[in-house]
């Protein structure tokens, strides 16, 4: 037995003294620590608690790092304790830039909330960077740092290895003038995928998502522009815990709302064109599927394809592992597509010219800046999609303009074209969800089985990498695996590489979760239960709608019939597909 603040508590041997305190509910204020990383380097200091041992002697111990003993009398708040911790916290504003006012972290920063936990009352040595100018470096399409607000916490550096497996942060020099740095401008690098990982469990602002609710704001505002908006399947299940909901609340009908007070022209649904996304990528693999069926290649060792919707992994494998790229289905992301379709088909339905529309994504991902931003996606020098905002900033954009996003009305999506999407589209936003739908339609397609409206067990849930067979009248059994973080889809990549996947189809999404996981959505400790909840609602919105697949969807067929002509047709080729960069 052992006491935390005399009350006592039970543990197994190698329990940290942080680990019990949360389990009994004693709070420790933490900065560095990251229990979802199993991360606790012990840099800031601020987890100190008093011990006294079974033999008398007593001393200041960082939580985090000490396992609690037989005997151990621990007290998290004595005057030493506390004295102590203020100093402590006194420290690191001293070489921390305190520009909050202007801050991408201001209202949520974990540095400012630790020092209003410690009593933080003098701020001696603050300003001594005030002398010198801040630098940020912007050179990313979606994301920004600012070095000096770096507290060395290192989780940037833990997210990016331990997720992502690829390590591009590492810390640059020593003692005070130590920061995590990304080897040049931060948009040159040759490594990172922008996923925003880093971003997401970052405690101050000093790795943050670029913030860009000016543009759109403006946009709004201008009676000229026609400004349609597509928001994605993960938005309307992540947005919510920024206003206090529940996590995993779908409040798809608010969030159009809202975007109608805020002066949105057209609110539509990434959905519709996830649909669109199936109908291409799932004729690519018929195609492809047929082609080793004439060659006598179809099992055993297949020609692999990977998805392509996710930004972050397509950046994976453009940077990472060029060989992969003619593995890559090539259609574009349903962003993308949507994109493209707003500018081409969406004026010929609404009857305005091109030039009058602004698109506008909302995403639960920082990668859309990125892809948004391709060459290959702009036309006439404009992108497809004009802007791309997180979830972070359209939270940001509510508050800024006062809306309360709980007290308005559900409002329904602008109809029709492109706003209609199935219960298919929906399970986008989740590991396992792209494959799930993929399998709905290519399956019909392939004369069954009938996945239509079913939930394929085998890949929902969490795990990192999971694989299914499906028995298909037309091809026989087809294997497919789905995995999240490019530490996973290294796995497969090397499989491929030795010509040992057994796979016909693989699913890879870069972040934790998929999409509801994304480096946009709303900062903070994405817990696995905050994950399961989000995952949890997406299936349940699938479950709850009528319409399940892609191919049923009355929307899509309109515009294959009317513009497109058939899935994979030259102009589905020209609009809906693209090339990777070598
Ligand atoms: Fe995603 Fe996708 S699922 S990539 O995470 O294919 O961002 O939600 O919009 O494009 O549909 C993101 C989510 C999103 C695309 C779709
Ligand atoms: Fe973006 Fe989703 Fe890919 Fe993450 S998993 S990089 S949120 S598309």
């Amino acid at each position: 037995l052992a006491t935390i603040n005399l009350q006592p508590v039970e543990f197994t041997e190698g329990e940290t003294i942080l680990e019990v305190a949360r389990r009994t509910g004693t709070f420790i204020p933490t900065l560095c620590e990251f229990a979802a990383l199993n991360h606790r380097p012990g840099t800031c200091r601020m987890c100190l608690v008093e011990v006294t041992r079974a033999d008398g002697t007593s001393r200041v111990v960082t939580a985090c790092e000490t396992r609690l003993v037989e005997g151990d009398v621990v007290d998290t708040y004595s005057h030493k304790v506390r004295r102590m911790q203020k100093l402590q916290a006194e420290l690191l504003f001293s070489d921390h830039c305190e520009t909050c006012s202007g801050c991408a972290r201001h209202g949520a920063c974990e540095l400012q909330k630790v020092a209003r936990v410690v009593g933080l009352d003098v701020t001696r040595l603050s300003g001594r960077l005030a002398t010198r100018p801040v630098e940020t470096d912007a050179s990313a399409n979606g994301l920004v740092f600012t070095p000096d607000k770096c507290i060395r916490c290192l989780r940037c550096i833990e997210a990016c290895r331990q997720v992502q497996g690829i390590g591009v942060i590492k810390l640059d020099h020593t003692g005070t003038n130590a920061a995590v740095s990304f080897g040049g401008p931060w948009g040159e690098s040759e490594t990172c995928i922008q996923c925003g990982q880093c971003a997401l469990v970052c405690p101050t602002g000093a790795l943050a998502v670029k913030d860009q609710t000016d543009c759109a704001l403006d946009w709004f505002d201008d009676p000229a522009v026609t400004t349609v908006v597509q928001f994605a399947p993960a938005v309307r299940v992540t947005i919510g815990e920024s206003i206090g909901a529940r996590p995993g609340e779908n409040l798809q009908g608010r969030i159009v709302a809202a975007l109608r007070k805020l002066g949105a022209d057209c609110v539509m649904d990434t959905r519709w064109s996830a649909d669109v996304t199936i109908m291409e990528e799932g004729t690519e693999l018929l195609e492809r599927l047929l082609r080793q069926k004439e060659e006598g290649t179809l099992h055993g060792h297949p020609d692999t394809m990977f998805t392509s919707c996710c930004p972050g992994w397509i950046n994976h494998i453009e940077k990472n592992c060029p060989d992969m790229i003619p593995h890559i289905s090539s259609t574009r992301s349903p962003q993308a597509i949507f994109g493209a379709l707003a500018k081409t088909w969406l004026p010929k339905t609404l009857g305005i010219p091109a030039e009058r529309i602004r698109s506008i994504s909302i995403m639960p991902c920082t990668a859309k800046k990125d892809e948004a931003a391709r060459e290959l996606l702009k036309h006439g020098g404009e992108q497809d999609v004009d802007l791309v905002l997180t979830v972070q900033e359209f939270a940001a954009m509510l508050d800024r303009r006062g809306i309360d996003l709980m007290s308005l009305e559900p409002a329904e999506f602008d109809s029709p074209f492109m706003s209609e999407g199935s219960g298919a589209a929906q399970l986008f936003a989740t590991t396992g969800g792209v494959m799930e739908a993929a399998l709905r339609t290519v399956s019909a397609l392939a004369g069954g089985p009938d996945l239509g409206r079913i939930a394929f067990e085998p890949v929902r849930g969490l795990a990192t990498f999971k694989e299914a067979e499906v028995e298909t009248e037309a091809f026989g059994k087809l294997r497919i695996a789905v995995v999240h973080g490019m530490r996973a889809a290294d796995e497969v990549i090397r499989m491929v590489r030795e010509g040992r996947s057994p796979y016909h189809f693989v699913e890879v999404m870069a972040c934790p979760g998929g999409c509801v996981g994304g480096g946009g959505t709303v900062r903070g400790i994405v817990w696995r239960s905050t994950l399961e909840r989000r995952q949890n609602a997406v299936y349940s919105t699938d479950a709850s709608m009528k319409l399940r697949t892609s191919h049923e969807n009355e929307d899509v067929v309109r515009l294959y019939r009317d513009f497109l002509g058939e899935p994979g047709s030259p102009l589905a080729h020209e609009l809906l597909h693209c090339e990777y960069r070598e």
